[in-house]
């Protein structure tokens, strides 16, 4: 009997014994992968709260105001790097440098219904165009713009042309996907009018505010009817304007320039700009094409289709009558073109006006 019962007992003793020894086993099992899933979690919140840092950063980036404290000249801003984990996953690093917009836009619809009967009003235009910055600026928030472009628009009393180009030109430039600004050079007094010297001032005052490469020289009575027409510049001078209604959707002549053209910094100060002594009507746009042809430049044009455009009928203009020396002008361009350009240009700025959709610069340029 008394045998039995230490059978028993020692039996009962190891039993207990890999009972104790399992319940420890199965408490450090949890305790590791309790202290495991800790880990886990902590680095879960962790991500989240860096996750929310970028995204509350690329919101203000994009209603502006973090580019709003940084100079102009920088371009897109640059977003400061918060506490971060050192090293994060590609997926959770803080706002990248946007990229390059693509070299043809994806929104582009192709060609356009554009006719003037209708009116337009500013405050439409306004409510229709929402990202537009003060003083007519525009650049993507999606993609950094291949070109920064400056528009210039040579004016005087042409406020319902102007209306026209801003409400058709405002969506195509955007769908263009460039960085641009719109400057309405507006010539101040009722002195003979000067096409030419007016986009010279609009070239010196658009660098003024902001590092432009590439100026739109554009008249404000002529609509593209093609958004693939972009308002940018290439490799050589661009004439835009190739197939105007009034002349029949064709070229008046080969060497013709007028209208709308396109120049790169470089370009446009290979020639000295353009000249400052072609007061009235006609040939400005013929010397231009002198200067250029005279520094080897070609002329780049888009094909007939997609450079149409119409003109918005008028009479002629007062103070802008036919210039009788324009002739004896443009057969001397290669002789003048050195003295008269943008190193010789004096204005003087009247007033500037940062309107909603476009800068309006009043200058006076003198008289003959
Ligand atoms: N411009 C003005 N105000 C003026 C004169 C010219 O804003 O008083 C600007 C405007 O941007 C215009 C550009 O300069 O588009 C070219 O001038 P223009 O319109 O006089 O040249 P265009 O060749 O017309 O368009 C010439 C007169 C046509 C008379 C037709 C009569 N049926
Ligand atoms: C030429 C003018 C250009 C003008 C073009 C088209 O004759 O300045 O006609 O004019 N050159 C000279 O007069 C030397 S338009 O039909 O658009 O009024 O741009």
């Amino acid at each position: 009997m008394s045998g039995d019962s230490t059978v028993n007992f020692n039996l009962l003793h190891r039993t207990c014994k890999l009972v104790v020894l399992l319940c420890l086993l199965h408490i450090s099992v949890t305790v590791v992968f309790y202290v495991r899933s800790l880990d886990i979690r902590f680095a879960f919140v962790q991500n989240q709260q860096s996750r929310n840092n970028v995204t509350q950063l690329t919101r203000l980036r994009n209603t502006g105001f973090t580019s709003r404290a940084e100079p102009e000249k920088d371009g897109p801003a640059e977003v400061q790097q918060t506490e971060e984990p050192r090293h994060q996953p590609e997926a959770e690093q803080p706002v990248k440098k946007l990229e390059k917009c693509p070299e043809t836009s994806p929104l582009l619809v192709g060609p356009l219904r554009v006719e003037f009967n209708t009116q337009v009003n500013l405050e439409q235009i306004k409510k229709d165009n929402p990202n537009l910055r003060p003083g007519g600026r525009y650049k993507p928030k999606d993609c950094e713009a291949l070109q920064k472009v400056a528009i210039i628009i040579p004016f005087r009393n042409r406020d319902e042309h102007l209306k026209y180009w801003l409400y058709y030109l405002h969506p195509i430039l955007q769908r263009q996907q460039l960085d641009y600004g719109v400057y309405v050079i507006n010539q101040d007094g009722d002195e003979i009018f000067n096409r030419a010297k007016l986009l010279n001032v609009g070239y010196m005052e658009a660098l003024k505010e902001y590092d432009y490469e590439c100026f739109v020289f554009s008249d404000v009575d002529l609509i593209p009817m093609d958004d693939r027409n972009t308002y940018r510049c290439f490799s050589q001078p661009r004439h835009l304007s190739v197939s105007m209604d009034k002349f029949g959707f064709r070229l008046p002549y080969n060497q013709y320039f007028g209208g709308v053209s396109s120049m790169s910094k470089e370009q446009y100060l290979k020639i000295n700009g353009f000249p400052n002594n072609y007061w009235g009507w006609g040939g400005e746009d013929d010397d231009i094409y002198n200067r250029l042809a005279s520094k080897g430049m070609s002329i780049s044009r888009p094909n007939s289709e997609l450079g149409k455009c119409r003109m918005i009928r008028h009479e002629r203009d007062k103070q802008n009558e036919p210039n009788p020396q324009r002739f004896d002008r443009i057969a001397h361009t290669r002789e003048t073109m050195y003295k008269d350009g943008i190193k010789s240009l004096s204005y003087r700025v009247v007033k500037v006006d940062k309107f909603d959709l476009f800068t309006k610069i009043t200058v006076d340029v003198g008289k003959p």
